[in-house]
């Protein structure tokens, strides 16, 4: 069925049956110019759930055209220093979101604003808040990157970050200030819209995160003292399935979800990890994947499914086994060099049995440390191969020395073309902007993107020599196209592209010693990070960010920034703990 038919039918009336109203192939993408007729009659239900309302569905391609509810969704989230017990294995210090980890869910539709007001109640850190994938269409200024977007948010301050949801689908926020987010300043976004799969039931987010019995600052500076050294960082202790497992002495709890046969559920994976790459499955039922981080894909089933840092998938589960308790397992990947002291476990029972040990098998397939292949995107978008040659990014990742730690001495980095990121807080990119100063410091990194309208192709090229560490990179700001990625180095000519279905999402890996290859329009002005999501090397330099379209960006208002500033250095000044990392 082509995009025409299934918008037509959908519109008319939404009866379809289950099995038509999720087209085989969607071959056009829906744009601006769709002239499509909003029909009220076209509910978002079980059998339905690629109908939208008001003319919009899961073909509208969301760069360019989303609906506007004129609905604004407050939220507030208060930070504090306090303390958590995930797995039973005794108290630690835990930075939370309105007392709880992981932090409540920021749920709205699409279309809506959200306006989340953030309260800083920690003691001895700043923070900024970053929402995850959301493309921050003409509000860069929430993007929440300390040192880029805003200066951090002191203790006891307040500040409201506004921006319209452009995209729907499942994602995160987090905290962007040095390793914060590992001690728990994380929660998930679900925004509301159409969905390539149906299914009955939404089941909500469910959050794998590694677990420390460290914090994060500690595990971060051994992080960096064992990679000056040439080796790994230390293992996590354990995974968490939203926000719990049992440990490896016995204690804690286990994740407990009811099923009930016949159901169909939706899942949303969103993979909170500082370090780790984890591989999941449900014994006995294969998973349906039907988005790839906010990206709808054509629905695929695997019995196993890798999800890397920042990564998410929403899955259909179809509760059609014999009735019984089976195993949620979220393993840490080995082939990705994760390594780990447990494994993350969840019990799944059917409504009619009594919830007990399971006794379920693995499945024993594995796919390799990267993105699945079939995850091909529901509105296919070439992407013009013409004069890449001429414009390509070459952005080489490898290791240097810089000195990050003030008045310290030069320590080994990692480093993006021998320049490791190193933001001064109080000195974000925005200001400058402001200040219309073009002078950016060497270590802020700072790549202009191509014009608007055109294409940036972007080659990240492990160097020989360093550690064949696999980094999944995100791109704020823009969902990528992925056009390739390979081993060893990169090669235009004998390279596999794709540049006919290029899958599309915001983190992809780069192998170790290898490369990976995107593109993506300037379509959005601001200033974007990129970066590796393992919260150590960010935190040791590997991230740089596009200035884009920089006199199209729209400012965020100049007295609350600078009040926010003013509000900061006034703390830092004699704050007890000071930077002492690349900032972010
Ligand atoms: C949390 O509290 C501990 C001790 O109570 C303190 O040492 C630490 O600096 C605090 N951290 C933050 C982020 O406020
Ligand atoms: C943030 O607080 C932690 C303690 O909770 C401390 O180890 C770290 O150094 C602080 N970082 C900054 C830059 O304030
Ligand atoms: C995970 O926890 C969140 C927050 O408590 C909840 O909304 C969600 O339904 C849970 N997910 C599952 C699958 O139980
Ligand atoms: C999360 O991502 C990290 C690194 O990208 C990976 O090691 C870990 O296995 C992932 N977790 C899950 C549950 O997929
Ligand atoms: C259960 O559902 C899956 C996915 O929809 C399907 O592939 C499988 O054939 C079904 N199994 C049974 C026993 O009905
Ligand atoms: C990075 O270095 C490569 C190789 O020296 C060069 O071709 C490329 O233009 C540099 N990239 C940027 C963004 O400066
Ligand atoms: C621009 O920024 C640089 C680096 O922070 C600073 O040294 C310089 O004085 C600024 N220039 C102007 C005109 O403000
Ligand atoms: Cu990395």
């Amino acid at each position: 069925m082509r995009f025409s038919q299934i918008a037509n039918a959908c519109l008319a009336a939404c009866t379809l049956t289950s099995a038509a109203v999720v087209p085989a192939e969607i071959e056009k993408r829906a744009t601006s110019t769709t002239s499509r007729v909003a029909d009220a009659a076209c509910t978002n239900g079980p059998t339905s759930r690629a109908c939208w309302k008001n003319g919009y569905s899961i073909a509208t391609d969301f760069d360019q055209k989303f609906p506007t509810t004129g609905k604004t969704v407050s939220q507030s989230l208060t930070l504090t220093n306090g303390t958590c017990n995930p797995d039973g294995n005794g108290q630690r210090l835990c930075l939370l979101v309105n007392g709880v980890y992981p932090g409540p869910t920021i749920r709205a539709a699409w279309g809506d604003t959200l306006s989340v007001t953030v309260t800083n109640n920690m003691q001895d850190n700043g923070t900024s808040i970053h929402w995850h994938g959301v493309r921050q269409f003409n509000s860069p200024g929430s993007d929440g990157v300390n040192g880029i977007t805003e200066c951090p948010l002191a203790p006891g301050q307040t500040k409201t970050y506004t921006f319209k949801v452009t995209q729907f689908g499942t994602s995160w926020y987090h905290a962007h200030y040095s390793s914060q987010y590992g001690d728990g300043v994380i929660g998930p976004i679900v925004f509301d819209g159409p969905a390539a799969a149906n299914y009955d039931e939404d089941l909500g987010p469910y959050v794998l995160s590694d677990w420390y019995y460290r914090t994060a600052y500690q595990i971060n500076s051994i992080a960096s003292i064992n990679l000056a050294a040439g080796g790994p960082p230390p293992n996590a202790d354990n995974i968490l399935i939203n926000g719990t497992n049992k440990n490896k002495n016995g204690g804690g709890s286990y994740n407990q979800v009811k099923i009930t046969s016949g159901k169909k559920y939706r899942l949303r994976l969103i993979n909170m990890s500082v370090d780790n790459y984890i591989r999941v499955s449900l014994d006995n039922h294969a998973l349906q994947v039907m988005t790839s981080d906010f990206i709808p894909v054509k629905p695929f089933y695997v019995n196993t499914l890798l999800i890397g840092i920042g990564q998410r998938y929403d899955v259909v589960i179809n509760a059609n086994q014999t009735a019984g308790n089976y195993w949620f397992r979220a393993n840490v990947a080995t082939d990705c060099l994760s390594g780990n002291n447990f494994y993350g476990r969840a019990v799944w029972s059917y409504s009619s049995v009594t919830a007990g040990t399971p006794t379920s098998t693995a499945y024993t397939d594995g796919q390799g440390c990267i993105e699945p292949a079939q995850a091909a995107p529901y509105w296919v978008q070439p992407v013009p191969s013409g004069s890449f040659q001429q414009s390509i990014s070459a952005l080489d990742v490898g290791l240097t020395k810089a000195q990050i730690v003030p008045n310290g001495d030069a320590i080994i980095v990692w480093a993006i073309n021998t320049s490791s990121i190193n933001l001064m807080w109080d000195r974000p990119t925005l200001k400058y902007l402001m200040e219309g100063n073009t002078s950016y410091p060497t270590a802020y990194n700072v790549v202009p993107t191509v014009n608007a309208g055109s294409w940036n192709y972007v080659v990240v090229q492990m160097l020989p020599q360093t550690p064949p560490v696999p980094h999944p990179f995100h791109l704020h700001g823009h969902d990528f196209f992925l056009l390739g990625q390979g081993s060893g180095t990169f090669d235009a000519g004998s390279a596999s592209l794709n540049w006919a279905t290029p899958p599309r999402r915001d983190t992809a890996t780069v192998p170790g010693g290898g490369w990976l290859f995107i593109a993506f329009n300037s379509n959005n002005p601001g200033t974007w990070l990129m970066h590796c999501h393992i919260a150590w090397h960010v935190s040791e330099g590997l991230g740089m960010q596009f200035l884009e379209s920089p006199s199209q960006i729209q400012l965020p208002d100049q007295g609350q920034f600078q009040s926010q500033c003013k509000g900061w250095e006034d703390y830092y000044s004699t704050a007890y703990w000071k930077k002492d990392d690349s900032g972010i």
